[in-house]
């Protein structure tokens, strides 16, 4: 340290760096890093942070105030925060921003992130930092964190300084914002935040979706006037109405049948939509639902997977020698594409079968997979939105509320619990009209029961339909399914969720949000009716 003192060796004797750690010049007012990237985010769209912050984060929340047109939404636990980032993108169409504390922070938020990326969600996740010159102290935060955020994202950096932070900011949502939609993660580390930085950077232009090859859509049209049986496999936009619509024309035209993955991010549906069923969880009706097809138009979607390895089951779910046919990958437009494929057909003017509006009836008994998806049916409201955590109890659900009134219907592509409610918060955000109507398993909703309090707080349309059955059910179900031998006491404890019972309707008013418990359908219906007639978060616990 000879000839120079401890500050200039560590790299803060830069006259933009206060003492206090903010970015001051003598006689002129300046910006700060943080509050460029604030600027920059604002500029290219991101109207929303979802925060759950600490002090390497605290120049990012100053800015926020000194920012017009950035909403922040405090989450209690990071996997809150990262999942209504996915419920909002969702239904937004277009990313928020998180804000995560170092690499714990992330960690906490990395499953929810997970289940995003596999949705294709664009997010924006800022991730605070030790700063730079303390890194090396191994401070007790201190983490590899481009190396856990790289895990789970598309585009990783950590912005060096505060001149660089706004270009990098532009450039992490342009990440994001590329197709079909991805993780950036920036990582910003405390002195690149309060020293002075250079102002917003202007958005970065996005490449919009590629349009698929023409040979793409002649191998698909051939298939499907060979004559074999063919079924359009659909993801993504393609099950949006206007995607399911022209599948609609091409499976009425060709005889095709339309199915779409086990679990999707967003599908349009309701009467009169066309009515697309899923490829059901289980192996054994999957691979019965499947062995009928030679030809798989894949639109959007890989061919498909058995979501786990069971012993003596194959992990592909086509019969052996069916021909796969991309139409249109993932990141393609897949609507072009379809109506290229019904162009191919002449199947531009045939009619779709449309799901029907039918006299729907509310169940009465006792709860179950059967009673609740028929009252969940007649007793959505109009432009819902479903948040699908719903387990084994809900794997019923979709085949009643297919003449439910036009809704969305949101599910877990990564498989990672704990998504429902905090979807259901980020959805409630993204469109404040329209009533969100979220099922969520009990053993899932303990992971992040938080979200509750956020929905409290900014006063979102929830109502959350809990299912309790005291117990992890689908996994007393998967120990069969994997062959496990000799299953004593101690194995079963870990399925179970009684001893004690959880009070869901208590939990739920600790947070905020009112609630009643039902033991039978009539008062289901009740119950139901009422939440989502009244404004606001609502819980009812369903004893099942
Ligand atoms: C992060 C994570 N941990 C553990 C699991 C394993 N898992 C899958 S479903 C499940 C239990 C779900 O319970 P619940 O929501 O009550 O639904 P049920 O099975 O009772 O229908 C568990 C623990 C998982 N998928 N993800």
């Amino acid at each position: 340290m000879m000839g120079k003192t401890r500050r200039a060796a560590e790299g803060q004797d830069d006259e933009a760096s206060g003492p206090n750690g903010g970015a001051r010049r003598r006689g002129a007012a300046i910006m700060n890093g943080a509050e460029s990237l604030v600027r920059t985010l604002v500029a290219g769209g991101i109207e929303l942070c979802f925060a759950n912050p600490g002090t390497s984060e605290m120049h990012f929340v100053a800015a926020l105030d000194r920012v017009e047109g950035m909403r922040c939404v405090l989450g209690l636990f990071e996997g809150v925060v990262t999942g209504a980032a996915d419920g909002y993108a969702r239904m937004a169409e277009k990313p928020a921003a998180t804000l995560l504390h170092l690499g714990p922070g992330l960690a906490n938020g990395l499953a929810n992130i997970h289940n995003a990326r596999k949705a294709s969600t664009p997010i924006v996740n800022i991730i605070g930092d030790h700063a730079t010159y303390h890194r090396r102290y191994d401070a007790p935060l201190t983490a590899d964190v481009e190396g856990a955020a790289r895990a789970f994202s598309h585009w990783v950096k950590t912005s060096p300084d505060a001149k660089s932070i706004a270009a990098d900011g532009a450039a992490a949502i342009a990440a994001a914002r590329t197709p079909p939609g991805q993780i950036a993660s920036l990582i910003l580390p405390a002195d690149t935040a309060w020293n002075e930085g250079e102002g917003p950077a202007p958005a970065l232009p996005v490449a919009a979706r590629a349009k698929v090859l023409p040979q793409a859509v002649e191998a698909a049209a051939r298939a499907l006037k060979s004559g074999e049986p063919a079924v359009l496999l659909m993801s993504g936009e393609a099950l949006r109405a206007k995607g399911s619509a022209l599948a609609g024309r091409i499976a009425a035209k060709t005889g095709a049948k339309l199915l779409a993955q086990a679990f999707n991010a967003r599908v349009e549906r309701g009467h009169g939509c066309v009515a697309i069923d899923r490829i059901p969880y289980p192996v054994d009706p999957a691979l019965a639902l499947l062995a009928p097809f030679q030809h798989y138009i894949l639109v959007g979607t890989p061919p498909p997977v058995a979501f786990f390895a069971y012993p003596d089951k194959p992990s592909l779910l086509a019969r052996e020698g069916a021909e796969m046919h991309v139409l249109a990958r993932p990141e393609e437009d897949a609507l072009a594409a379809l109506e290229a494929l019904a162009d191919a057909l002449g199947a531009r003017a045939t009619a779709p079968a449309l799901a029907p509006r039918i006299e729907l009836r509310p169940a009465t008994g006792a709860p179950n997979h059967l009673t609740l998806g028929a009252s969940i049916a007649a007793l959505l409201p109009e432009n819902a939105i479903v948040a699908d955590e719903s387990v084994t109890i809900g794997r019923d659900f979709f085949p009643p509320t297919r003449s439910a009134a036009p809704h969305d219907w949101l599910q877990n592509m990564g498989g990672s619990i704990g998504f429902g409610l905090p979807v259901a918060t980020g959805a409630a955000i993204a469109c404040p009209d329209r009533k969100i109507v979220c099922l969520e398993g009990d053993g899932s909703a303990m992971y992040t029961i938080q979200a509750l309090w956020t929905q409290a707080r900014e006063g979102l349309d929830v109502t959350t339909v809990l299912l309790n059955n005291r117990s992890y059910a689908i996994l007393k179900g998967e120990l069969a399914n994997v062959g496990a031998k000799n299953v004593g006491r101690k194995a079963l404890d870990m399925l179970d969720l009684g001893r004690p019972d959880l009070d869901f309707v208590g939990i739920a008013r600790s947070m905020g949000v009112p609630g009643a418990r039902v033991e039978t359908m009539e008062e289901f219906n009740r119950r139901f009716a009422e939440g989502v007639r009244e404004p606001g978060p609502y819980l009812i616990e369903v004893m099942v």
